[in-house]
């Protein structure tokens, strides 16, 4: 069964009820996003495995430490995914990035797939799939389903707020998967919203509507 971290890390919790406010603009909103997609990265990357390696400091030799040759990727769900991209750069800036297109159909909710380029080398790759939101948990387990479908073995999925639905649809489905949520919210509303949530992150980030 995968594992669900809940990063319940102050300033990751302070800087979600802000950008749940319904005053905070787009400028805003897309800053404090990229923060939070920061510290969730650093949070995430935890187990990362060491290796040794010997090094030269200006006064002697030593044994230091550092990160064991595992390549990385992240990879958003188009659109609002892309707004956590940049944040998780800053810490893991020779990741590559790939991109998955879906948008989720107004009748059914279910995902439909409209774009996806990946690094060539992605089965190699631990991938991060993010997306702000993890709603129904529809695009979430179609992304992953396709990257499995190119041969990636380890994937993680990280989102900033999650409803219990959706964490129930990813483990449902992909029980290999480890969630790292922001926020678990209470539930989704008939239009498939996140309640409490903050509303459609694509459009608080871009500014659309
Ligand atoms: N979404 C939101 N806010 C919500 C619920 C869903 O922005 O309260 C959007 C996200 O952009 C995400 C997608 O990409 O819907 C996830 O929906 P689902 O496939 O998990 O239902």
């Amino acid at each position: 069964m995968s594992k669900v971290h809940v990063m319940d890390h102050p300033l990751i919790q302070h800087k979600i009820n802000h950008i749940r406010k319904e005053e905070v603009g787009t400028k805003e909103f897309r800053e404090v996003v990229g923060e939070i997609a920061c510290l969730m990265c650093y949070e995430a990357t935890r187990d990362l495995k060491l290796e040794d390696v010997k090094i030269k400091t200006p006064i002697c030799e030593m044994t230091g430490k550092e990160l064991a040759g595992k390549k990385l990727a992240v990879v958003p769900i188009l659109r609002a995914g892309l707004g956590m991209v940049d944040g998780m750069l800053t810490l893991i800036p020779a990741a590559k990035v790939g991109h998955i297109g879906l948008y989720r159909d107004p009748e059914t909710f279910e995902p439909v797939e409209y774009y996806c380029k990946l690094p060539a080398d992605c089965d190699e790759r631990e991938v991060f799939v993010v997306d702000p939101m993890l709603a129904t948990g529809g695009s979430s387990t179609a992304a992953i389903q396709m990257l499995k479908d190119k041969g990636v073995k380890r994937i993680r999925f990280m989102c900033i707020i999650a409803a219990p639905e959706g964490v129930k649809r990813m483990q449902e489905e992909h029980p290999d998967v480890d969630i790292y949520i922001g926020a678990l919210d209470d539930h989704l509303n008939e239009h498939k919203y996140i309640v409490p949530g903050l509303g459609d992150a694509g459009d608080r980030i871009f500014g659309t509507k």
